[in-house]
């Protein structure tokens, strides 16, 4: 077992603070992702909170502020469980890297998202308790190490959003945020925000560093070390995106029909409507077979069998959702200067020998 208990192949970019992701074969198996192969994302060192001490403060635009325990938690409020995929905004940033330098950034491969069973209070019932007030524009959540974002009141009174303490039906691991973390489907995971200790109703976004500076999408010809808090696009509701996990990039297969396999996945109030894939660099698309999603705020694990000859082949896929959206074709459309929703078409470069013993995947 690896670091934070995470698989002994995990693709750690950083030890402290911790950021990791899955090898492609191994995110590519399970529609509900097992812990020990879920990414991770940190910005400072990891909490180790003590759950009997542990307090949610709800304060700000509400009639009775409240602050509770978490058996509190438990007792007073209706236990829901909630599949959802996170992503994070930075996902697959290495190929928008590889298109134009992206200093100072975590180059997270296609494999910083994952899935899981989240279990806990709805945030909507918790605000209810405490009486939101109409002011409240957005709710505002803070974590024991100061990091922080907001969700417009629409999303944060939604029956999915979860404050959530089981995670695939254990307690939730510090490494996820354990012993209390915020699941926000739909949105960048972000706004997911761990350790959580602070629920805040107010009329404004948060002014958190994370909300205000960090996860922007900054114009192309702009200088993150030099732009302004509050400038380039707010990121929230996540962006259609898709990858191919298998076969992996730059791996040698046997020639003939190859198994290609990977996930799709919509933004907020949106559903994956269809995924397609070339094998001759976008002219002629075949729809893959998409998998049933374990819920609606989960995925949805795609696969096609192609014919590759001999040679150098490149695969190519592209997801569109329920509003006809499609991802755009290439990485130079999206580019970023801080690197974030690179939702550009997903090619893997492969090749192809005859009488090769490869196989496509790990699995
Ligand atoms: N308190 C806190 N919450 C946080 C973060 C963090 O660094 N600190 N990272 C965020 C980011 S950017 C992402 S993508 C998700 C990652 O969740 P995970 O580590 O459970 O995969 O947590 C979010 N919540
Ligand atoms: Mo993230």
């Amino acid at each position: 077992m690896g670091l934070w208990g995470k698989r002994d192949d995990t693709v750690v970019h950083e030890e402290r603070p911790f950021n990791a992701e899955p090898v492609p074969d191994a995110l590519d198996r399970h529609d509900v992702t097992p812990v020990d192969t879920f990414f991770s994302r940190n910005h400072a060192d990891i909490q180790q909170l003590d759950p009997d001490a542990f307090r949610l403060d709800v304060d700000g635009l509400v009639e009775r502020p409240l602050r509770l325990s978490l058996a509190g938690l438990r007792e007073r409020f209706a236990v829901r469980t909630v599949v959802a995929t996170l992503q994070c905004a930075g996902n697959r940033r290495a190929e928008l890297a590889a298109a134009r330098d992206i200093p100072g950034q975590v180059p997270w491969g296609p494999c910083a998202v994952s899935t899981a069973e989240w279990t806990g209070a709805a945030l909507a019932d918790v605000l209810a308790a405490a009486g939101l007030r109409p002011e409240a524009g957005h709710v505002a959540f803070l974590g024991a190490e100061a990091f922080g974002g907001s969700i417009p009141v629409a999303k944060a009174t939604a029956r999915e959003v979860l404050l959530a303490w089981g995670m695939n039906g254990a307690p939730l691991p510090p490494v996820h945020g354990g012993p209390l973390r915020v699941v926000v489907p739909g949105y960048i995971g972000a706004r997911s925000v761990k350790w959580l200790r602070r629920v805040t109703a107010q009329e404004r976004p948060s002014d958190n560093r994370f909300q205000a500076r960090d996860y922007r999408l900054l114009p192309a010809d702009a200088d993150p070390a030099e732009a302004a808090q509050g400038h380039g696009l707010s990121l929230g509701v996540a962006a259609l995106n898709a990858a191919v996990l298998c076969p992996q990039e730059g791996r040698t297969l046997p020639a003939g029909p190859v198994r290609v396999s990977g996930y799709a996945a919509a933004g907020d109030g949106r559903a994956v409507a269809r995924v397609d894939v070339s094998v001759d660099g976008g002219r002629h698309w075949r729809q893959a077979d998409l998998g049933e999603p374990a819920g609606p705020w989960a995925w949805r694990r795609w696969r096609l069998t192609v014919r590759l000859p001999p040679g150098t082949a490149e695969i190519t896929a592209r997801a569109w959702d329920d509003s006809a959206a499609v991802q755009p074709e290439r990485v130079e459309h999206v580019w970023n200067p801080s690197g974030y929703m690179n939702t550009a078409w997903s090619t893997v470069r492969v090749t192809c020998v005859e009488n090769g013993d490869g196989r496509s995947c790990g699995g």
